[in-house]
């Protein structure tokens, strides 16, 4: 009789991991009703869309969680090398979509759901999106964690669990408007909290020395305060591998201890208000983009997440067996940035001060642990702490960057006697008005490896920024131009083309990109053609009706659509391509019989919230649009629409509808940019600057494929030198200068003549991103892309060839590169645990 029973529990107990991981519709249809029953407490009569939408999501999730442990016990079982990935930001977009399709069962949940009687798309759309970054930085993370999990190498990533994201933007009176972004409002299905790991990271209060019984100095920081990081975990599975790496962000918390103390002594308010300060440490993302911000709050959030992080894997580290020594051979450490740097100086306190090691033995494990990617040219957005305030948090770690700077300099003294300049520029120390502390100098000096995000961009970053690192250490410079994950960014967002890619050259490309270069030879095939352009007139006409949903606009699928769509920054410059479609509008009012391409502008993007000029660029463009799209002249050949709360969710809804990829940042300024290859793989053209990564988007592409325009970045620095004049180019350009005029003269603003005056007088008298320098060159490829246009059929074969040239720009091989050349890492594949044998 007990072994009947038993067997009878072993044939149930392989029936209920079916419910939990069979890949059929009829498992599926049970795991959602079940989940909605057992997880939500619901029965369909009551079920809300999100009920489905969490039942659905955890019956995802259930799929991914065998290969999430075997892919942990994996890694932790200490054979094998792992990358760990230090970025502030992850802009991840919804997960639903994206893991039905790297499970490979999108097609069979489609089918489950729709026999419940409702659409996939619409639990889809349900999902908020975890807004956890500002742009490019930030994608860029969520990208090569895709990558990493698809190329089966053992990753974590870490970062904060901001309960507040990027701020939603709407727009009201053309004004951007910023409201919170509750994302956990509802429940988040994808994470998993940790609570039993956790870490106490101290902050503030000073440091005790003295010498201890065997003559040893002992640094003892006795904190102002303690906050604790409770981990919360996200599978990031890979496509249709066993891989699934973890995402690994620390949420701040009260330590127990501290709050009980308080609360026993009858301090209630004391208790309550520690407990508010601790939280706040990861209450809400800073929305700055390329602009730092100086606030405590922000050096607090970095040291938090990064204290945490490294003691986690200094934890997994000795947990395998293994000495602290030998850290560096079981981790590599990528900063994302400057803004994980304070990582080197902690690293030193965990070794010098926790385990005890002697300084240079410290040294040389974390500067075997620890790469650095740059991200940016411009100096307002390279970090720098004030010194004061940086003492005022981490006491201890500004003695170790005083140490670690004393050292530094003897070497750089040796290499460049009597050189000044050179150890001034080379100091972690600033020495101004106020001192202050350099994080790009700490990150290059306790890194092994310094790259740039894009080839143009690491060139210009050792003839500028990083000189003299780059004359002190040429050997740790490489290059490492970005990619982004192909999965996202054409499987999911555009499955149509993904169906045309795929009948022609089978599926494969999907893990490697280059073998897109197989569509060339389809290039001039009519027959191919056509149906390459009705995929790219159904996804404009989705957007067209996204638009009218959203905005009440209608504007005409057969236009041309011109889309320009990332943050808001001068340096970008969305106010150039303002100014041409005033130019535009301008020959129409002048001869309102015209032949003119119909154009559809497409703005979207966010404004950092105190950043004023950002902040009035979008007023402008929605002014234009207001005039533009009501004059009766212009009879509908052009509309101007700016498309509120750009993010990822919104993004995967625009790039397949584009025609037109505006990348025209000034020359120099750009790091690389990533828009720009998710509009070129959907086969849009790029109107470009040789900047960033569009010069090795055109060299792919062809010359003859891309519209360039505009200064280089040595014509610009050569301009400027000269003592550039942007009124000049007012003054001598009659077009130009109309346009001005009538910004100025608020033909734009119901006569209001104040309004843009504070933009319209920085492009005449400064104008530091050379607007009006372009201006011209600008109209004039503009004019050559309406002509070309104009020949559909090769229009057609330029954006065919558009996407079959950019293989290069996969994700997968960025990450190869970092791999093979930084992190000398290897692909593990995963061996799964059987479920039913773990107990
Ligand atoms: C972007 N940087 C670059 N920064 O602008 C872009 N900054 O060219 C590049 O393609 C991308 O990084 C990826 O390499 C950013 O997005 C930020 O978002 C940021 C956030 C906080 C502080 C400074």
């Amino acid at each position: 009789k007990i072994e009947e029973a038993a067997a009878e529990q072993v044939k149930n107990n392989i029936l209920v991991e079916d419910a939990r991981t069979g890949l059929s519709v009829d498992a599926l249809k049970r795991a959602i009703s079940n989940n909605l029953f057992y997880v939500q407490g619901k029965y369909p009569e009551i079920a809300t869309r999100n009920d489905y939408f969490m039942a659905i999501s955890y019956a995802v999730r259930d799929r991914m969680l065998q290969r999430w442990t075997s892919s942990v016990r994996q890694y932790i079982s200490g054979k094998n090398k792992i990358v760990s990935y230090l970025s502030a930001e992850y802009l991840l977009g919804p997960h639903l979509a994206n893991n039905l399709i790297n499970l490979d069962i999108y097609s069979q949940m489609e089918q489950a759901v729709k026999e419940l009687g409702f659409s996939l798309d619409w639990l889809i759309d349900k999902e908020v999106e975890p807004g956890l970054g500002n742009g490019g930085l930030g994608r860029l993370a969520a990208c090569y964690m895709d990558s990493l999990a698809s190329l089966e190498v053992p990753a974590i990533g870490y970062g904060i669990r901001y309960q507040f994201g990027i701020f939603e933007q709407a727009i009201s009176d053309g004004w951007q408007v910023e409201d919170t972004d509750n994302w956990l409002r509802r429940g988040n299905p994808w994470e998993i909290a940790r609570r039993e790991i956790s870490y106490d990271v101290k902050l503030g209060g000073h440091v005790q020395r003295y010498i201890d019984e065997k003559g040893k100095l002992i640094n003892n920081w006795i904190p102002g305060w303690v906050v604790k990081g409770v981990a919360y975990d996200t599978p990031i599975l890979g496509y249709k591998v066993n891989t699934a790496n973890t995402l690994r962000l620390w949420k701040s918390e009260a330590p127990r201890t501290f709050d009980f103390q308080s609360f026993n002594a009858g301090e209630y308010s004391n208790a309550v208000n520690q407990k508010i300060i601790c939280e706040n440490i990861s209450k809400v993302l800073y929305p700055n983009d390329e602009q730092i911000e100086g606030k405590k709050l922000r050096l607090q959030q970095q040291y938090f997440f990064v204290s945490c992080s490294l003691q986690d894997m200094i934890n997994i580290h000795l947990r395998s067996g293994d000495k602290i020594e030998n850290f560096y051979e079981k981790f590599v450490v990528q900063l994302n940035d400057t803004h994980p740097s304070i990582g080197i100086a902690e690293m030193m306190r965990l070794l010098l001060d926790v385990h005890r090691m002697e300084w240079d033995d410290a040294w040389k494990v974390t500067t075997k642990t620890f790469a650095y990617t740059n991200h940016t040219l411009l100096p307002e957005a390279l970090e720098t702490w004030d010194l004061e305030l940086f003492a005022s948090v981490l006491p201890r770690h500004l003695d170790i960057i005083y140490e670690i700077n004393k050292r530094f300099l003897v070497d750089v003294t040796l290499k460049f006697f009597g050189n000044h300049q050179k150890i001034d520029s080379l100091s972690l120390i600033g020495e101004g008005r106020r001192k202050y502390i350099k994080m790009a100098n700490l990150a290059s000096v306790g890194s092994f490896a310094i790259n740039g995000v894009a080839s143009l961009h690491t060139e210009l970053l050792k003839k500028t920024v990083l000189k003299d690192w780059y004359e002190f250490s040429p050997e740790k410079f490489s290059n490492k131009t970005n990619g982004v994950t192909p999965r996202r960014w054409m499987v999911l967002s555009n499955p149509q083309l993904t169906k045309l890619i795929t009948s022609k050259i089978g599926d494969t490309w999907i893990k490697h990109l280059e073998e897109l270069k197989g569509l060339e030879k389809y290039a001039e095939d009519p027959e191919f053609q056509q149906a390459w352009m009705e995929v790219k007139l159904e996804q404009k006409k989705k957007l067209t009706r996204k638009i009218h949903g959203t905005l009440g606009m209608i504007v005409n699928p057969e236009s041309l659509f011109d889309i320009q769509v990332k943050r808001i920054h001068e340096y970008k410059r969305q106010h150039l391509n303002v100014l041409h479609i005033i130019t535009l509008y301008n020959r129409i009012k002048r001869n309102p019989d015209i032949d003119i391409v119909p154009r559809t502008f497409i703005f979207a993007g966010k404004s950092a919230p105190g950043y004023r000029k950002a902040k009035l660029i979008i007023k402008l463009i929605n002014a234009v649009g207001k005039v533009v799209n009501n004059d009766p002249d212009v009879k509908d050949r052009l509309k101007v629409v700016f498309y509120p709360n750009y993010n990822v969710t919104n993004a995967q809804k625009i790039y397949p509808a584009a025609d037109l990829s505006e990348q025209i940042s000034t020359a120099g300024k750009e790091a690389s940019g990533t828009g720009n290859m998710k509009l070129s793989l959907n086969g849009a053209l790029t109107v470009g600057t040789l900047d960033g990564a569009n010069v090795e988007i055109r060299e792919c592409v062809g010359e003859e494929n891309f519209f360039l325009f505009g200064l280089t970045a040595d014509e610009v620095e050569k301009t400027k030198s000269e003592g550039y004049r942007p009124w000049e180019y007012y003054k001598n350009n009659k077009y130009l200068r109309e346009v001005i005029d009538q910004i100025n003269d608020g033909y734009f603003s119901q006569l209001d003549q104040l309004i843009f005056k504070e933009l319209t007088d920085s492009l005449l008298y400064d104008d530091q991103f050379m607007v009006l320098a372009d201006y011209q060159s600008y109209v004039e490829i503009q004019d050559k892309i309406d002509e070309a246009f104009r020949d559909k059929s090769n229009w057609a074969r330029m954006s065919i060839l558009n996407t079959a040239r950019m293989g290069k720009f996969s994700s997968d091989r960025s990450i190869r590169e970092y791999c093979n050349e930084i992190w000398k890492v290897e692909s593990v594949p995963v061996e799964l645990i059987d479920p039913s044998k773990t107990s």
